[in-house]
């Protein structure tokens, strides 16, 4: 877009109205920067001019630096410069703020003279979600404005406040009745024209020693936190930093150390991966555009099975708006499951997460049945019985007999085909899987599994529903266990090698944690449930391929009944019901015996070799799922594995994590690793192209 399309002026009596207006959300790409200082430059030179009111057009104030410029070597003029030069203008200038003020527009108002806001408006410093500090004068200006102590609020933890926090914090001046951010402001400045009120600048405030004190005392207990936190985030720690130097350095001392610290940010690791993140999120749940348009209404659920999946989902879509009916096999079974529900809804209402009006409102919509004819109105049926083809295959005929034809069919299968379970049917088009995850009312990540007669509107319908209960959807093929539970499988089994050849459970938790997972694969499993798995090998257990390397040990704890948490024994022991388990001299000791049956000599292994081994083996099994059409991009693989198996953000998603550590080292890993086991080690296709025309992932992704 053109300059000159990116701000507008205009003048009302005095007051120069700039205006900026770079949809969607009015981010400070090179242009806008431009623009606002040609504006305000041009009111400094027009003695007519006696005000300037800066707003933004559309929604939202301004959405902060344009994410997009981060990766490109930054163009004059810097933001710094826009605010700098903002501070200094003689005439007053007046922001008059509506929806998110965010970022490097955050730090625009704060480097006016005064702000405005609408009752609905939101204001945030994201910067550190996104691997980053604020880097035009934000961390030099706010404590002058709001103290220490709440810039660090909100700077750490990245969380916008509202407009009502904003005003009891100082953050603005005053706060609007009404949403109209441009007459709001006009009123306003007039106080401003009529020289009723001088123009305050950041820069010439001093802070007190008693408030220095008190500073001081924030950031070391700041800086304590950040510790726990780890190495691995680098803009917490510069954060803290920057904000320091806002009362221990001269003012332009000050802005030189933020500035500094903010390259060094930009340039990370850690930036460029969280940014791939925030992008492919929002790519994720794009359709292409001939699926657009056709999304079906979907206002009333039926859930078959009120299960852990059932129940959890049936909140999901309660919480969604949508009036939801239980189907369970008998009224016993039924009334354990709407208690279930019920007892999700009432933890939330007792956390504050739902007003009382909102628990009772939700109640309401929900009703139970035994009869499948209670189903016979519904938009869509999400059947969540157990993991057993014969079981569900009986529900979908039953299904399509009830339900009305324009309903939408879906399972919540991990594992089994859908083209199976919808065989026979004569409505498949109708049928796809919504994969939730557990428990479905926290995790955010819902697999939409597309069979090829799944007809585009029901497609577009499961990402419409998606959006409608806050869940970031990834589309995937059929496939056993899908995108998520496939590469599951096969980064589990690099894992059981590993315990197998001489790692401990224990070491190897131990060191995917310190990658960044928040638990190893041995903790997951005591916590699910050992029983889950075993079931699976068992039935897979004719269908395994001779050349597999089988290791026995998780069946030997099953076996000696040791499920994990909920029988007190797994890889860990839990005493008192507590729920962190300690190391167990049993279980090694199984491990020992195995590997004596099988002659194997247990081998030392380094942390820095298990994380080796446990990446390559998930990100290669991602290469197959890619190349397969399983997933459709390398993004599609980085946000399921974040938000449905806790691959560390930061590190942006195993597919960026390899483009970053070497496609060609990461090659090299498993034919080494495949010299001891071929059959398991052998390189993903799509991984050796990449190698070949010296390709990344990331190029796969647009
Ligand atoms: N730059 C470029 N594009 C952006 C953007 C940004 N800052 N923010 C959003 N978009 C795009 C987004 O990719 C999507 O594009 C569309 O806008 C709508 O977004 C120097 C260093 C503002 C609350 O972190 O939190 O300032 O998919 O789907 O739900 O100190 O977007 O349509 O192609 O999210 O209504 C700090 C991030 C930058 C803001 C709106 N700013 N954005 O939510 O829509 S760092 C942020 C948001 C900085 C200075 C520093 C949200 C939103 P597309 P959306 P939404
Ligand atoms: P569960 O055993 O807790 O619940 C299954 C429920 O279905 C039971 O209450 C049972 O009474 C009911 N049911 C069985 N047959 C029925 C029928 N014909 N009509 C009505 N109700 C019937 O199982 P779960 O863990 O909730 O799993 C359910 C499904 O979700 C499975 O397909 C599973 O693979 C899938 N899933 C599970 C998880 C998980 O972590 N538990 C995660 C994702 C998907």
């Amino acid at each position: 877009m053109h300059q000159a399309n990116l701000i507008t002026t205009r003048r009302e009596g005095t007051v120069l109205v700039v205006t900026v207006q770079n949809p969607p959300v009015n981010a400070l790409s090179v242009n806008v920067r431009h623009g606002i200082i040609e504006a305000i430059k041009h009111a400094q030179n027009t003695a007519a001019i006696t005000a300037i009111l800066l707003t933004g057009q559309g929604k939202h104030f301004i959405a902060g630096a344009d994410i997009n410029e981060f990766s490109r070597s930054p163009q004059a003029p810097l933001l710094p410069e826009v605010c700098d030069c903002i501070e200094a203008s003689k005439k007053p200038v007046l922001t008059s703020m509506s929806g998110a003020t965010l970022g490097g527009g955050l730090e625009i108002a704060l480097a006016a003279h005064f702000r405005v806001a609408t009752p609905s408006a939101t204001f945030g410093f994201p910067e550190v979600t996104l691997g980053l500090i604020p880097g035009a004068g934000g961390t030099q200006r706010a404590p002058r404005l709001i103290g220490i102590k709440s810039s660090l609020a909100m700077m750490l933890t990245g969380k916008s406040i509202n407009a009502h926090e904003a005003l009891s914090i100082g953050l603005i001046d005053h706060l609007n009745q009404s949403e109209d951010a441009l007459s709001n402001g006009l009123r306003f400045i007039q106080t401003l024209v009529k020289g009723e009120i001088n123009i305050r600048r950041r820069a010439d405030v001093k802070i007190s020693s008693k408030d220095l004190e008190k500073a001081t005392l924030a950031l070391d207990e700041a800086r304590q936190g950040s510790k726990a936190i780890g190495t691995s985030f680098g803009a917490t720690q510069a954060l803290i930093e920057a904000l320091e130097g806002s009362i221990t350095l001269p003012r332009h001392e000050g802005m030189a150390r933020e500035r500094a610290l903010f390259l060094q940010c930009l340039g990370s690791p850690e930036r460029s991966a969280l940014v791939h993140v925030f992008q492919s999120e929002r790519k994720v749940m794009k359709l292409p555009s001939e699926f657009h348009g056709s999304a079906r209404p979907i206002n009333s659920a039926g859930v078959v099975g009120g299960g852990t999946m059932g129940a959890s989902i049936a909140v999901c879509l309660l919480n969604g708006g949508l009036s939801v009916v239980l189907i369970e096999q008998d009224n016993d079974r039924l009334e354990t499951g709407l208690e279930r529900i019920r007892s999700i809804l009432q933890h939330l209402h007792s956390r504050g997460r739902m007003s009382k009006q909102e628990h009772e409102a939700v109640l309401q919509r929900l009703q139970g049945a035994t009869d499948y004819i209670a189903l016979s109105t519904v938009d869509l049926v999400i059947e969540a019985v157990f993991e057993d083809i014969v079981v569900k295959k009986a529900v979908f005929e039953r299904l399509a007999e009830v339900c009305n034809p324009k309903s939408i069919l879906a399972t919540n299968t991990s594992y089994l085909d859908i083209n199976e379970i919808s065989s026979g049917l004569s409505r498949r088009s109708d049928v796809l899987g919504l994969h939730f995850f557990s428990p479905a009312h926290i995790m955010r990540l819902m697999e939409i599994v597309v069979p090829q007669s799944t007809s585009k509107d029901v497609v577009a319908s499961g990402f419409e529903l998606a959006r409608r209960l806050g869940k970031i959807a990834v589309r995937s093929a059929v496939s056993d266990g899908f995108i998520g539970n496939r590469i599951l499988a096969n980064y589990r089994k690099a894992a059981e090698y590993m315990m197998e050849d001489g790692a401990s459970p224990y070491q190897i938790d131990s060191a995917v944690r310190a990658f960044g997972f928040p638990m190893g694969p041995f903790q997951i499993s005591d916590l699910s449930g050992g029983d889950i798995g075993w079931a699976q090998r068992k039935r897979k257990a004719a269908t395994r391929d001779y050349r597999e390397r089988y290791v026995p040990i998780a069946d030997r704890l099953c076996e000696a009944g040791w499920f994990g948490q909920k029988t007190g024994r797994g890889y860990y022991r839990y005493t008192d019901g507590k729920r962190i388990g300690e190391p167990d001299e049993d279980v090694l000791l199984l491990i020992e015996n195995v590997r004596r049956e099988k002659g194997i000599k247990p081998r030392s292994f380094t942390d820095e070799e298990i994380i080796r081994r446990y990446l390559a083996a998930m990100i290669n099994e991602a290469a197959n799922v890619v190349d397969q059409g399983v997933a459709e991009r390398p993004l599609d693989i980085d946000i399921t594995m974040i938000h449905g198996y806790a691959f560390p953000r930061y590190r942006g998603g195993p597919m960026k994590y390899a483009d970053d550590y070497g496609l060609d080292k990461l090659l090299a890993d498993i034919r080494e690793f495949a010299l001891e086991d071929a059959y398991f080690w052998q390189p993903s296709n799509l991984l050796q192209e990449r190698v070949t025309t010296s390709g990344l992932f990331e190029d796969l992704n647009n």
